[in-house]
């Protein structure tokens, strides 16, 4: 089928969604829903069979949907409806939530049900639910609304309505406004997380207005309801009526720098010194004697060890993936500290949700000098890629439980072995950053798994990819799934056979020989310099795109137009097509 996606943006549904039918065999066009008469004349170039809108937030025009077949993917259950549905279903604690794919009509979210998905809900921010069940749901639900189609057949029902469920309008801040004297943490958290990562909920701290986000329970700490007590590292601890509660993001609403999120003690400022520091890291401590055999993990926090046997794992799960300057640095400690443990095999976990996107342009939009926050930051980040590359005491697995993009991908690549959750993307390139030309050392590991001529055409294609097709690039070793757990198995398996093999010591040597060859075609600092040149011309050339595209992305400016690698059926893009393995 010929498969117009409609989308308010490209966001991970829709990236997923676009992999998955691609993989399938559909034609497969994007246009962002910009106003009513360029969708029209996208549909007039494009001819799709469906138009599908796995993320819209505005209504298709009657004269679309009465001409085409349109579907929309709602996040709730069959019978519910509006703009605000995981919002609802988070705040009301509801144990069970659905996808549903429905075909659009005048009224919105009322027309006939085609197919859906139902799951158990868990305890998380709404945008870890979204990127989880909310897409695996989808997936399955829009395969089944595509077999009805290809078979002849027509929807479930005539009207998306179940008992149980209606319509619920637009959440306002006023009906998850925190009452700090009276919520106990678990409604904080549900608050919170109902609101994360848009729109945030809307709060005062030390008389100022911001949006919270990234909260955690925290589970000794405690004080005078409403009184902020601590901070740790990038978040601080706010007390609840019986406990605390962590907030790691907030989102100034006034001010010079406002409507952008960044780490709570850096949007603070000056308020957040006098707060007490607890800035141990988790894995600071090497684990208590005894313990070696078994498993050891310390609390909470961003950074993470846990030990099994020969097997270290270190988890790193930063807000939407963004590795930062100070995050990176107490990342490369952490993984100094891993590698001085008598193991074999460290696996680097990436977090639940992304294994790591890269420089933390909202960090680098909020300093006093963002070439220099940006210089500062691709330099450390090429420093932990060093680090891991030039790894000779274990063998490293970048075990990908979430989706990766730009320098995060090529962070992956530095490892021995690379891993991914079969649902992930991956969008191994820079350039949708303002041309940005990047560094991580690509240019020696992407041609090195992928060869040069393929190298070039993923970078210049922009477009994601899914596991399954990064693994018949040899982009990555393999994929397992569905879920996090057959995942984690997979990640076990494999790094407990690297470590109990008998050749272990020799793959070792093999590994240390083939870097120390590698280092005479071509020395690995001459990759960097090479890359961090026209870096440096990104940061502080005459052509501001990269400086341009940031400011639009952290503050989400809504595109004017297409970009053409998503929209085929704008033309050029056409000769740029799959890098395929044939
Ligand atoms: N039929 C048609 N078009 C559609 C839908 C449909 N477009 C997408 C839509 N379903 C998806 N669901 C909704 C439901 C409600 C709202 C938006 C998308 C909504 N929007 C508020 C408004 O327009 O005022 C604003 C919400 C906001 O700010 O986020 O209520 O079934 N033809």
């Amino acid at each position: 089928m010929r498969i117009l996606l409609l989308v308010h943006s490209f966001n991970s549904l829709s990236q997923r969604l676009y992999v998955e039918l691609a993989r399938d065999g559909h034609e497969l066009s994007v246009e962002l829903d910009i106003h009513d008469r360029v969708t029209s004349e996208a549909v007039q170039l494009f001819r799709p069979d469906l138009i599908l809108a796995p993320f819209l937030k505005r209504a298709i025009p009657a004269a679309l949907w009465q001409r085409h077949l349109c579907l929309i993917v709602h996040p709730g259950p069959p019978g519910d409806g509006g703009p605000s549905a995981l919002d609802w279903a988070i705040l009301r604690g509801v144990d069970r939530w659905g996808v549903t794919v429905l075909q659009a009509q005048a009224e919105l979210d009322a027309g006939a049900v085609w197919a859906s998905a139902s799951f158990a809900m868990r305890t998380a921010r709404k945008s870890s639910l979204y990127r989880h069940e909310v897409t695996e749901g989808a997936v399955r639900a829009v395969r089944a609304a595509l077999e009805r189609i290809a078979g002849g057949l027509g929807p479930l029902s005539a009207r998306n309505q179940e008992p149980q469920h209606g319509w619920q309008p637009l959440l306002r801040q006023a009906q998850r406004a925190i009452d700090w004297t009276h919520d106990d943490s678990a409604t904080v958290l549900r608050k919170i997380h109902s609101a994360d990562g848009f729109p945030g909920v809307e709060d005062r701290l030390f008389d100022r207005c911001f949006r919270l986000f990234d909260a955690q329970p925290e589970m000794h700490l405690a004080g005078r309801p409403g009184v902020v007590i601590a901070r740790r590292h990038g978040a601080v601890c706010r007390a609840t009526r019986d406990g605390a509660v962590w907030i790691g993001q907030l989102q100034p609403v006034d001010g010079p720098q406002r409507n952008f999120k960044r780490p709570a003690v850096l949007a603070l400022g000056a308020l957040a010194d006098a707060l007490p520091a607890t800035d141990d890291d988790p894995s600071d401590g090497e684990p208590a004697d005894g313990h070696a055999a078994g498993a050891y993990a310390s609390r909470g926090g961003e950074i993470r060890y846990e030990e099994y046997g020969a097997v270290g794992y270190l988890h790193f799960d930063f807000y939407n993936g963004a590795l930062g300057t100070v995050q990176c640095e107490r990342l490369r400690a952490a993984y100094a500290r891993a590698r001085r443990r008598p193991t074999r095999v460290i696996a680097l976990m990436g977090g639940s949700d992304f294994w790591c996107n890269g420089m933390h342009l909202h960090c680098i939009e909020a300093a006093d000098s963002p070439a220099d926050a940006s210089w500062d930051n691709i330099n450390c980040i090429d420093d932990l890629a060093r680090d891991i590359l030039l790894t000779d005491t274990h063998l490293t697995i970048a075990a990908l439980q979430g989706s990766a993009a730009a320098g995060g991908v090529f962070l992956a690549l530095a490892a021995d072995r690379v891993l991914a959750r079969s649902g992930i993307v991956l969008n191994p390139h820079y350039r949708n950053m303002g041309n940005l030309y990047g560094s991580e050392y690509w240019s020696y590991l992407l041609p090195r798994r992928v060869g040069a001529v393929r190298a070039q055409s993923l970078m210049a294609r922009r477009l994601p990819l899914g596991a399954v097709e990064a693994r018949s690039l040899g982009l990555i070793d393999d994929h397992a799934g569905p879920d996090a757990a057959t995942f984690r198995a997979h990640v076990d398996a494999l790094a407990a056979e690297l470590a109990a093999d008998g050749r272990f010591t020799q793959t070792m040597a093999d590994k240390c020989a083939e870097r120390a060859r590698d280092e005479q075609v071509r020395p690995l600092a001459d990759y960097r310099s090479a890359e961090l040149e026209q870096m440096r011309m990104n940061f502080y050339g005459f052509d501001p795109s990269y400086h341009i595209a940031r400011h639009r992305f952290v503050y989400r400016t809504p595109h004017a137009w297409t970009p053409l690698h998503l929209a085929q059926h704008r033309g050029t893009a056409r000769v740029r097509r799959e890098p395929t393995s044939a």
